[in-house]
């Protein structure tokens, strides 16, 4: 007998159940557990059909992702999937919640297949950098063609239980328990009502149109895709034919660095979760305040509407009222059209909409968000304000995005309640929550936020006090390092293009011309009182908007625009280039696309290993999933400390020192780097070492 499968026996049927918490994962324990449980019953005369089934919230999550890189072990999950697929006697999968990657490949084998309304399946492989590595890109065309196979296979997308029946994945949509269910299907096809035919033995026609019309979309993306149409083409040989082509695209794909970064991604998206206040005692939040109907305002108010919570919505004037109330509206009916919303669930979100001028609406809140403008001395009246207002035990929380928490906290006389959380615009869309820990800030709080934050389906990573937390911070470095770029002789085109190639949807410059050059300037102009007088600082960005001339919504920035499509680069904003150069006594060098990227990563590196130094972030993963989540960064090069670990850090270090020699103010090695190469550490073992809850 197993933990992780469960054999019983209903008259001449015989059932696997899986069950090895939390997912049913296909690890070698619930593979090896299943495929003796094959055994058995195959066994067994007495036994004339089998069904598998799981226990918990689903079916299985597939294969253990945490196996991933490592060498296999027996059985490997082909190895059961061909004792389902050869079984002489029927083997029926009932699925109910998911049937994700290696699950559903199970159910493939399987010679019928059942579904519990409401079950979602899906190969999902490219979404980690692989393909379906155990039969799927074989199976599943036989059932569904081979057009409709590739789509499946190349998204990586979720399948709705109706969909799946309509595609000849179930043959069963059927009510719950999936247990009966199973013993139901098999007991039909024992009466002759349903037929049990295993997948293998069925053909599938050659799709040229819709080969080489998957192959045009998907050039010049990811690898994975692209292979996966390779192995699904295979599927028009015989099985026995097919099945080792998609091993070997599936074993190339697996060694490969974007398989690395893309399951590196999906564990910094669960890491974050896992704080120090993780066990502190979380306070019921069922009433939300928010103040400020700005764009982050109302944003943060729609993602609390989402998650069907009440919001209390403050704007200082009526007409300011109205506008912002229209504007959750108009994003509630976004995500009717997004699907997230149904028309029942919409309108219980727009009835716990209050708009309200009287800030003593917020009295019963049991969590207020200030999201008015950045400016400490408005924050601190506010807050001050709420400490008075607010019923003790109310959570204050500041939106600010780089405004000192501490100083914040300091305005009232609850401290231990007051937080930050740092939205990212547009806040009810982009899943980052940056949760600012003050020195103050109770535990419970900590946890209260990040517990908050899942409702409301974000991920939030906890951060510590400083200019800029985690995100922005970094942020600041990685612009400046582009705008020394561009002074000693790279093009801004090069920059953005040498980014955007690297997987960064949009380049730095392109970026501040979308969101206005002005902006960015009076951001500059706040701070320019305080920046080191030794610090190199690029006049560039000012001169150019100077001219007036703010980005697309002048039509002309760096680059120029005609109907809020990029036209070329700004002939202007290069002569201010060029003048600064001369002006400077800079000779331009010539920089490769490779060097851009290597000098801009390096400067993010070198920011997020002070970072960690400081604690201000509790692990190299929180910083990339603050990089991966919420600024952009390519998910399959799984983010600036997973890029770290690949570069080498000698490398890094050589880098800077090289750079310093420039540079020696922007450019220095962070000590923790030298501990970590003498100590012959990697970020990925920081990681591992865990947080002491
Ligand atoms: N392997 C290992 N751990 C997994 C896992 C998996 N497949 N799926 C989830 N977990 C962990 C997760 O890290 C978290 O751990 C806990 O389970 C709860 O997950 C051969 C090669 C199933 C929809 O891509 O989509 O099969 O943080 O927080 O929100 O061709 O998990 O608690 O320590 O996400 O309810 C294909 C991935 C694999 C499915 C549940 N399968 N998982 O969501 O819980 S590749 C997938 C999910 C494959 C074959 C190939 C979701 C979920 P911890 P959770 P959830």
């Amino acid at each position: 007998m197993s933990d992780f499968v469960r054999i019983e026996r209903d008259g001449d049927i015989g059932l696997i159940c899986l069950t090895k918490p939390p997912v049913n994962a296909l690890g070698v324990a619930l593979r090896s557990a299943t495929y003796d449980a094959v055994q058995t019953l195959l066994a067994d005369d007495s036994v004339t059909a089998i069904v598998l089934y799981g226990e918990g919230r689903f079916f299985s999550a597939g294969a253990d992702i945490k196996d991933f890189g490592r060498a296999s072990e027996t059985p490997t999950l082909p190895d059961l999937l061909k004792a389902l697929n050869d079984s002489p006697k029927p083997t029926v999968a009932a699925m109910h919640g998911v049937a994700f990657g290696g699950a559903l490949e199970l159910a493939l084998s399987c010679h019928l297949r059942v579904g519990i309304h409401g079950l979602q399946v899906g190969l999902p492989e490219v979404k980690l950098g692989l393909l379906p590595g155990a039969g799927g890109s074989q199976r599943l065309p036989r059932l569904t063609g081979m057009a409709s196979a590739i789509e499946v296979i190349c998204s990586g997308r979720n399948i709705a239980d109706d969909e799946a029946l309509r595609l000849g994945i179930i043959a069963r949509l059927a009510d719950g328990p999936a247990r009966e269910a199973g013993i139901s299907a098999a007991r039909d096809i024992a009466a002759g009502a349903l037929s049990a035919t295993p997948t293998d033995g069925l053909n599938v026609a050659h799709d040229e149109q819709a080969l080489a019309a998957a192959r045009q979309k998907y050039s010049g993306k990811l690898n994975a895709p692209l292979k996966a149409i390779d192995a699904i083409e295979a599927a028009a040989l015989p099985i026995d034919e097919g099945l080792p082509i998609e091993r070997a695209l599936f074993m190339e794909l697996m060694e490969s660095d974007e398989r690395a970064g893309l399951v590196h991604s999906f564990f910094a998206e669960r890491a974050t979760a896992k704080i120090p206040e993780a066990k502190a005692e979380k306070r019921a939040i069922e009433r939300i305040g928010v103040v400020g109907g700005g764009t982050m305002g109302v944003g943060i108010a729609t993602a609390a509407l989402l998650a069907g919570l009440p919001v209390t919505l403050i704007e200082t004037a009526e007409m300011r009222i109205d506008a912002a109330r229209a504007n959750v509206e108009k994003n509630l009916a976004g995500a009717v059209k997004r699907g997230k919303l149904t028309k029942a669930t919409h309108s219980v979100a727009v009835a716990n909409l209050t708009a309200s001028a009287d800030i003593g609406a917020l009295a019963k809140a049991d969590l207020v968000i200030e999201a008015i403008f950045e400016d400490m001395e408005a924050k601190a009246g506010l807050f001050s304000d709420l400490d008075r207002i607010c019923r003790p035990g109310a959570i204050l929380a500041t939106n600010t995005s780089y405004l000192d928490v501490d100083a914040i906290a300091a305005t009232t006389a609850r401290p231990a309640d007051v937080i930050g959380m740092h939205f990212f615009s547009p806040a009810h869309i982009m899943r980052l929550l940056e949760v600012v820990v003050a020195s103050k800030t109770a535990p419970e709080v900590t946890a209260t936020a990040f517990d908050f934050a899942r409702k409301l389906r974000k991920i939030p990573v906890r951060a510590g006090v400083c200019d800029g937390f985690i995100g922005n911070r970094i942020l600041t470095r990685y612009r400046k390092q582009c705008e020394y770029l561009v002074l000693d002789g790279a093009g801004f085109d090069q920059v953005d293009r040498a980014l955007e190639t690297f997987g960064f949807a949009m380049g730095p410059f392109a970026v501040g011309d979308l969101a206005g050059l002005d902006i960015a300037k009076a951001t500059r102009d706040r701070k320019a009182a305080t920046r080191p007088p030794e610090e190199r600082y690029s006049r560039v960005a000012d001169l150019i908007c100077d001219q007036g001339w703010h980005g697309r919504k002048t039509n002309i920035g760096y680059y120029l625009y005609e109907g809020g499509k990029k036209t070329g680069p700004n002939p202007g904003a290069e002569d201010i280039v060029a003048a600064e150069r001369k002006a400077l006594g800079i000779t331009p060098k010539d920089f490769t696309d490779e060097d851009v990227v290597a000098r801009v990563l390096t400067a993010m590196i070198q920011e997020a290993a002070m970072i960690l130094e400081e604690g201000i972030a509790l692990r190299p993963v929180d910083i990339d999933a603050v990089q991966l989540f919420g600024y952009g960064f390519p998910r399959h090069r799984g983010g600036p400390m997973h890029m770290a670990d690949q570069i080498g850090l000698s490398e890094v270090i050589a880098r800077i020192e090289t750079y310093a020699a420039e540079d020696a103010y922007f450019w220095s090695v962070p000590p923790l780097l030298r501990q970590m190469q003498s100590a012959g550490q990697s970020f990925a073992a920081l990681n591992d070492k865990g947080i002491s809850t």
